[in-house]
């Protein structure tokens, strides 16, 4: 009995996560997760509870916490050189959500000018403010999970200064687990563009990427242009819709940490299970159905628990500018949200193997992991199932040789 009640206080520990966003690409695409986050929870843009949301059996609590008057406050911090994007967020629909202290903006705010080391040295030039405003967030959680950085690694800031803040975070807080969501360049306009200097500023924060962090979930620009064309069918698509891909992503990979299940419930679950050696923990993504936020209905009609998971099997749903063809997958966690009967995911498991669908490597456990996870009630979608996958492929290893032969 008594590790059974020291279990149930283990479980019922909020393991916090706090959420550094930086540059202008982390500031926007975080400002994306945070709305999605508050529509799921019924939070609205000032941060109060929506009346329909009283009784929600969910875990706000490991994003957000309460101010004295009961408001939602989302744990990040949102930090940038030059202040257009900050200004944009402070004074937007959404201004009243976050901590005002929270903000942080160089006074000089020229930003990095696409250039890494600016943007390192300018991280180190500001580390006790910098670092006194992540203390003091990390002292308003009781069970500290880890942090969760938002960024690109193309640009100046998001890549230099990210990467002088996945120094200082190792260092400072050795014990806490460090995820980030990294966008990665279009290279096939971008690095046609006037950016020469891009591949640079990718390999120098792809280096703390591979030592300071433990799991980087890849962003691929380049992957996720393709879908919006071919899937979606949005001959241009814009930066925003481009980050509506990427909010529906980010909260998608973080469900099982927000409604609470019997399975990886945290963090350190989650990645764990996908990560088998420590250095490989570069992440694709894929989802389906995918359907943008302003959105027309998607092409698919009929969605069962077999359709959703053979669905993430193909590339074309895939959010990553490597083909899965060559090598073969390491781990694979399929998150199903929706309302799904478990022996439908045993007969789509038989299925997918029978068919020889996923090609593992020799040396592991060879199976797709799968959890399931109940949908916000607050927001309408078309679909009764929708899946997520999460995998570590050997396939990564191209995305960093491109950046080198650039
Ligand atoms: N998906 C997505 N990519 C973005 C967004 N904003 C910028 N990017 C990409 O990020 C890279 C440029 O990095 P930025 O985040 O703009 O640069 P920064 O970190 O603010 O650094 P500096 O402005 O150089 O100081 C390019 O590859 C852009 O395509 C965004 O909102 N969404
Ligand atoms: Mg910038």
């Amino acid at each position: 009995p008594r590790f059974v009640r020291r279990l149930l206080s283990v479980t019922k520990m909020p393991r916090e996560i706090i959420t550094l966003q930086v540059g202008q690409c982390g500031n926007q695409i975080g400002f994306e997760f945070w709305r999605q986050l508050c529509a799921e929870h019924g939070i609205n843009p000032d941060g109060i509870l929506e009346d329909f949301a009283f009784d929600g059996n969910d875990r706000k609590d490991v994003f957000f916490y309460q101010a004295d008057d009961d408001h939602y406050i989302p744990r990040a911090v949102l930090m940038d050189l030059e202040p257009r994007v900050l200004n944009v967020i402070q004074n937007g629909d959404y201004r009243n959500l976050y901590n005002p202290e929270n903000y942080f903006c160089a006074k000089e705010g020229g930003g990095a000018g696409n250039n890494w080391a600016a943007g390192h040295r300018q991280g180190a030039e500001h580390h006790d403010q910098v670092l006194e405003m992540i203390d003091r967030e990390a002292d308003n959680s009781d069970s500290l999970e880890g942090f969760v950085l938002c960024h690109s690694i193309a640009g100046g800031t998001g890549s230099g200064m990210g990467s002088y803040l996945l120094e200082q975070l190792n260092d400072h807080f050795p014990k806490k687990l460090i995820q980030t969501y990294s966008v990665f360049p279009n290279w096939t306009s971008d690095s046609q563009s006037d950016v020469v200097v891009q591949p640079y500023n990718s390999i120098l924060t792809m280096k703390r990427l591979v030592l300071n962090a433990d799991a980087v979930v890849v962003l691929d620009n380049t992957a996720l242009n393709r879908i919006a064309v071919d899937r979606l069918r949005i001959p241009n698509p814009t930066v925003g819709q481009l980050n509506s891909l990427v909010s529906t992503v980010m909260a998608a990979t973080t469900t099982t940490l927000r409604y609470p299940g019997y399975m990886n419930n945290d963090l350190v679950g989650l990645v764990a299970s996908l990560i088998p050696t420590p250095r490989a923990h570069f992440l694709m993504t894929g989802y389906t159905p995918l359907v943008l936020n302003d959105a027309q209905t998607s092409a698919v009609r009929k969605t069962t628990v077999l359709d959703v998971m053979r669905r993430l099997t193909q590339t074309k749903n895939i959010m990553v500018s490597a083909s899965t063809r060559k090598g073969c997958y390491i781990s694979v966690l399929n998150i199903i949200q929706g309302e799904v009967d478990p022996t439908q995911v045993h007969k789509a498991l038989q299925r997918i193997r029978e068919r020889r669908l996923v090609r593992f490597i020799p040396w592991g456990p060879a199976s797709i992991q799968v959890a399931l996870s109940r949908k916000s009630p607050y927001v309408d979608t078309a679909h009764k199932v929708s899946g997520l996958m999460l995998a570590n492929h050997t396939c990564m290893a191209q995305l960093f040789q491109r950046s080198l032969v650039q």
